[in-house]
Formats: structure tokens, sequence, C-alpha cells
């Protein structure tokens, strides 16, 4: 039988996920969908042959409904999260947890009181096949201890007067996890600098150069830059004792025209992690269905990335280096 989805949010990433747990996942059906633009929840939900719930709370607490993924605003994940802990469902919330510490503090103090990992994180990188190769590496020891990592996360265009803190909350988040992921350890400290503002920032400051410090002393920075205007890159090479190993832009397509040869940069993120997205829930629908611990980012990963962000902002705004301290882990978590 298959596991019967519910998922809050049909915008961009919830129809995104309610298309590919159709179309793409084995054992999945998309059973309701909810989204505060009736029209468009009806849209995803023709789409995928799926029921339209008016109220997020009784889809979540639905009998037909397995597990809940959580794609809405960003500050409405927390109340989502914690009724689906409530009544024990599997949960997989896009990225942030909630966007303050509280909030996902809430979430972690849930969770282990229930006492068992329900909560996925949708820190998707973790499943794409590059990031996967990197982290291969690094557990094989294939070019030693790591010394540094950089990284470069560029995105098309931004919104016009998008704040300058949502660069580092919705974008550098991402690496922000992915550095704790590789290097299976924590960042301690965080610089952040300004350059002089490209062309498409409208009021913003973009882009950014953050430079992490983790515990044991690797420095990863971070380029984010939100109005790159040639499309949706992202690069990260880690630099070891024995070697370096990177990752570029995956693309298949090979562009012969005007006297020259490239490659095709994807407009979005979307494309460019399509498969990331398809073996994430493949794996949360599989881990739903044989009832094991939720899998993936945890709460705790959700709870880290928000509280390193945070203290980025800090940086960023009192343009001096913070230090990062994280409370200890729950024994859930370890
Ligand atoms: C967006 O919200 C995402 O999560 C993408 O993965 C990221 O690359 C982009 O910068 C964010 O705005």
């Amino acid at each position: 039988m298959s596991v019967r989805i519910g998922v809050i949010g049909v915008g961009v990433m919830g129809a995104e996920h309610a298309r590919l747990l159709s179309h793409e996942v084995s054992g999945s059906k998309v059973a309701a969908v909810f989204d505060v633009d009736q029209q468009r929840a009806v849209q995803v939900a023709a789409a995928s042959g799926a029921r339209v719930h008016d109220d997020p709370m009784v889809l979540i607490k639905d009998d037909e409904i397995d597990a809940v993924v959580v794609a809405s605003a960003d500050p409405t994940h927390e109340q989502f999260v914690l009724a689906a802990l409530a009544v024990q469902k599997p949960v997989l919330c896009e990225k942030p947890l909630a966007p303050d510490l509280v909030g996902c503090a809430r979430i972690l103090d849930a969770e282990v009181a229930v006492g068992r990992r329900l909560v996925s994180v949708g820190f998707m990188r973790r499943y794409d096949q590059g990031y996967a190769a990197l982290k291969d590496a690094v557990i094989s020891d294939r070019v030693g201890r790591p010394l540094m990592m950089h990284c470069t996360h560029r995105n098309t265009a931004a919104a016009p007067g998008v704040d300058s803190s949502v660069l580092i909350s919705g974008s550098a988040i991402h690496e922000i996890d992915v550095a704790r992921w590789l290097l299976a350890e924590e960042l301690a400290a965080v610089t952040v600098h300004t350059p002089r503002r490209g062309a498409g920032a409208t009021g913003t400051q973009d882009p950014l150069f953050l430079v992490f410090e983790s515990v044991s002393g690797v420095l990863v920075d971070v380029e984010v830059f939100v109005n790159a205007g040639y499309g949706y890159e992202v690069r990260c090479e880690l630099v070891a004792d024995r070697g370096t190993v990177s990752l570029d832009s995956p693309s298949p397509t090979v562009l012969r025209s005007a006297g020259s040869v490239g490659r095709v940069v994807p407009v979005d993120w979307r494309p460019r992690f399509a498969d990331a997205y398809r073996r994430e829930l493949q794996d949360w629908v599989t881990a739903t269905e044989a009832g094991l611990p939720a899998c993936g980012a945890s709460a705790w990963d959700g709870y880290a990335a928000t509280h390193i962000a945070q203290v980025s902002i800090r940086a960023l705004e009192t343009g001096a280096r913070q230090t990062v301290s994280l409370p200890d882990q729950p024994g859930l978590y370890r």
C-alpha cells in the first residue's frame, strides 16, 4: 500500500514535491493538499489526484494521511511540524525548520518528548550525487584531512529589495548544513564580508562573502550572490592534505553556438537539484513505510543551521567576527 501524504503549501517547492511524489517516487501517493491560495491548491490537487483540505490542522489529523510535507511560508513551519508531532506522524519540513531559534527549540522539545525521530528537514543537498561523492572522499580518507572548503552559491535574480539577511537565512543556510555534514563537526565562528554591491542588487547587500571556522580549524568560505544574472550555480571545492575534491555544475547538455562550446546553466535550483529532491523524498517515503526513524537532516540539524545562520546575520550586521555556541545536543540525535 502507498504512503498517503498530505502536502501543506503548494507554491514553488510544495508543487514540485507533489509532482515528484506523484510521478517519480515509488510507494507514495499525494492524498491531500492545502494552500492559502485555494486556486493553487485545486490545480496541484488535480495534477496529483489529491483532495483539497481547507484547514491544514485538519489535514494533519486526517486518518487517511500517514505523513506530512511542510512547504508553506517559513514562519508557519513550526505550528505544522508541532501538530504533526502531536499526532506522531512523520513530517518532512522544508528549510528552515523555523526561522527563529525559539521555534526550533520547541520542535526539539516536542520530538524529544515523543521519544523517536519523526522530523526530517529538507536539506536536499545531502542527497545530491555530487555532494555524496565529496562526503565519500572524506569518509574514505582518499584526500586526507580537510583543510578548506570554497563554496559558491549563485541565483539568477532575487526579489527587488529583499533583506540582506535572507541571503544567509534562505541561501547560505544550505552551505551551513553541508559544511557541518561534510566535515562531521560544528562551525565555531563566522565573519561576513561585504564586497561592493552588484548592479542587480536593489537595496540589498549582494553579494556576501562568509568565512566560517570549524571547531578543528577548517576554513569554509561561501560566496552568496543572488543577482548573478546569468543563471543558477552551486560549486564546492574541498581542499585536503593530499588532494582536492570538487563539485562542478553538472549538466549533460553542451551548447555549440556562435563560435563557442558551453554548458547550459539552469535558471533556478529545481532542475539543478531535481535528482536530489527525488532521492530525498524516496528515502523519506521508504523509511516512513518501514516505520524507521526519520532520515536525512534531523530537527537538531535544522536547529543548528538556524542557530548558525542567526549568528552569521549578527556578523553581517556588526561587521565583527562572531563565535557560535550551540547547546548540548539532546541524546535522541546522537
Ligand atoms: C531557495 O530558497 C533554495 O532553497 C535554494 O536551494 C537556494 O539555492 C536559493 O538561494 C534559495 O533562495
